[in-house]
């Protein structure tokens, strides 16, 4: 990987049910995301936290829906911030929620296709995260930004008008085991790939990812990862509002990590979900570094054994 990677802040916490995740950033930042890329003699940039555009109100039918202006207005930002650094490197988005992805993969989608490569979305996470605002019961729109980027009816004109979208055959999500009956009904509709846990434990996480880094190489195809804290199983990681039981290892997950460095074909990643209100002195953080530094080159064979 020779491209240098930038560092995006993305505090977000308005699409979350609780408070915290805007912490997220520095968390990264004090748990040495920049020193441990540096140690793989990555360039490293560091752009600071991205700042919330100026809202614009915005009504919607649905009464459940939550800090829709928000949403749209760090959709309109991280879009044009992912596209711009898209080109330059390898971003990193620190989240912040997951309704930062909107930004980044409608972003990313737009740079693919100024590249006139086909975008591919793998998306780890025990939630599909495919609500639209007519069918979210929550309103916490963390649970709509999939839909959103793949062009599932309803966002026009609440959210920005996309560039590009990502075809929903081209995204494959890996670690679900939270899903709720409209996006079931949903995603089937859509052809979206999706490797439940059942999956996961029955066949394996790296044939299933093997499979998909494959699909993506065939077409030439671009990746990007968007990492779900949640897609981890609590015990491992703690930081997060949204956990749910029987998630993905840490050997499972470095493996993935390494394979999809090894693949050569990912251009950006979001590390979503982390809520340093929730962690353990930490340890959340410090694991999504670590896996951090697996997908951008570390073998785990070199891995440090320094604890924090
Ligand atoms: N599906 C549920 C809802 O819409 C939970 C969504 C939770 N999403 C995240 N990100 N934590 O994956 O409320
Ligand atoms: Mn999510
Ligand atoms: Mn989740």
């Amino acid at each position: 990987m020779t491209k240098p990677c930038i560092l995006i802040g993305a505090p977000v916490q308005d699409g979350a049910g609780r408070l915290g995740c805007d912490m997220g950033p520095s968390a990264y930042r004090a748990a040495g995301l920049r020193e441990v890329l540096l140690d793989l003699d990555i360039e490293v940039y560091d752009r600071g936290n991205v700042a919330l555009a100026p809202l614009r109100p915005i009504v919607h039918p649905n009464a459940a829906v939550r800090l829709l202006a928000e949403y749209d207005a760090w959709t309109r930002v991280l879009s044009q911030v992912a596209f711009e650094t898209g080109g330059e490197g390898f971003p990193i988005f620190l989240g912040g929620d997951h309704s930062l992805s909107a930004g980044t993969i409608s972003g990313m989608a737009r740079r693919a296709a100024h590249e006139g490569r086909p975008l591919f979305v793998l998306w780890l996470d025990a939630h599909p995260d495919f609500h639209t605002l007519e069918t979210t019961t929550s309103g916490n729109l963390h649970g709509t930004p999939m839909a959103y980027v793949t062009g599932q009816p309803g966002f026009m004109p609440f959210l920005p008008a996309l560039h590009a979208t990502t075809e929903p055959e081209h995204v494959c999500m890996i670690g679900i085991r939270s899903v709720d009956p409209a996006e079931r009904t949903a995603l089937r509709a859509a052809g979206v790939t999706v490797h439940d846990m059942r999956a996961v434990d029955e066949e394996g996480l790296a044939p299933l990812l093997r499979a998909f880094l494959d699909r993506v190489a065939a077409v030439h195809g671009v990746l990007h990862v968007s990492l779900d804290v949640d897609f981890l199983d609590p015990g491992i990681a703690p930081g997060v509002g949204t956990t749910v039981p029987g998630g993905a290892t840490f050997r499972e997950t470095h493996l993935a990590m390494e394979m999809l460095h090894d693949s050569g074909l990912v251009r950006s990643l979001d590390l979503v979900e982390l809520n340093p209100f929730l962690d353990e002195r930490g340890r959340t953080a410090l694991l999504m570094v670590d896996l951090a530094a697996s997908l951008m080159g570390r073998r785990i064979f070199d891995r440090p054994t320094r604890s924090f």
